[in-house]
């Protein structure tokens, strides 16, 4: 194909085949993949992987490693933060990746129920909170608008859940739905003086809303969308992805608390083989080889 062919507004490719904001390409990404926000965070999974086949970070600060873990491959992507770099991340990721996807988040969020701090919440499902940007002009209407709610994969979250309360204890490992916010700050409900952000009633407006709402997060509503909304082989249906989320509690809402460094690296230490068991599980065969795991 020719560069002409290839790079064009509507999906700027490469002449050598790189998407432009991941700046992967084909071969290069598995179709099991767990996506994270933090780069430091996807190098510690990534030391759990049996052997590591390539590791690359993009001039947008997307860093891809793929490897191989208990003979498959498995790609660990960090994305940075926020519904936007998730969008990039899998639009991207399935121009380049043939076949059915995989893919679970495990990120970080802010508990809304009584998970604390060292605990770990799954998405049943995840609805997005929105800025509504007619409040602030005009005052009218209401200042966030809490949308419908998507599903996680069922299977997939509750693999996930029984891995992690395996070393975490059935105690630390909650469920319910997440909300996905289009900020840390307002739309999470956090209030100060520099900024009018109407948000002292968003807590229990979501909780209203939604009575199983255990967290507050940025991604995990954009993932599981793209996956409800993803195509298979020539825009036919049932969709092409799937889709989980698993997320540490760094923030203690209710008891206003924050985590330390420690504990969030010992966090990922202790989840790191539930969730890449449950992927690889998830998608045991043969399906989706990636080229190298024919060398492993
Ligand atoms: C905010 O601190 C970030 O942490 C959470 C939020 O979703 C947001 O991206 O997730 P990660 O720790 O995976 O980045
Ligand atoms: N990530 C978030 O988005 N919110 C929190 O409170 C903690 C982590």
């Amino acid at each position: 194909m020719s560069e002409e062919q290839m790079n064009s507004a509507n999906k700027p490719i490469s002449a050598d085949g790189r998407t432009y904001h991941v700046e992967t390409k084909e071969g290069e990404m598995a179709n099991r993949i767990i996506t994270v926000g933090d780069a430091k965070r996807a190098r510690a999974l990534a030391q759990h992987m049996d052997k590591i086949l390539l590791e690359r970070e993009s001039h947008r600060g997307f860093v891809t490693i793929t490897g191989i873990y208990k003979k498959l491959p498995v790609t660990i992507i960090a994305i940075g933060m926020g519904p936007s770099m998730m969008d990039f991340f899998v639009r991207e990721t399935r121009m380049v990746v043939q076949g059915p996807l995989s893919i679970v988040r495990f990120g970080s969020c802010g508990s809304i129920c009584d998970a604390k701090i060292g605990d770990i919440i799954v998405a049943t499902g995840a609805f997005a909170i929105t800025r509504n940007y007619r409040f602030f002009s005009h005052q009218e209407e209401k200042p966030y608008i809490l949308w419908p709610a998507v599903a996680s994969d069922d299977k997939l979250t509750r693999s996930i859940a029984s891995k992690i309360a395996q070393p975490l204890g059935t105690d630390h490992v909650f469920a319910g739905l997440v909300g996905n916010a289009d900020s840390f700050y307002g739309s999470q409900g956090r209030t100060g003086s520099d900024f009018y952000d109407a948000n002292d009633a968003l807590l229990d407006s979501v909780h209203d809303s939604y009575s199983d709402a255990v967290a507050l997060e940025m991604e995990c509503h954009m993932l599981l969308h793209l996956a409800q909304v993803s195509t298979g082989p020539d825009g036919s249906l049932p969709p092409s992805i799937r889709a989980a989320c698993a997320l540490m509690v760094y923030a203690d809402r209710q008891g206003n608390k924050f985590i330390s460094p420690e504990t969030s690296k010992r966090m990922v230490e202790v989840a790191a083989r539930a969730v890449l068991d449950a992927l690889v599980e998830d998608m045991p065969s043969q399906e989706g080889l990636h080229p190298a795991a024919g060398s492993v």
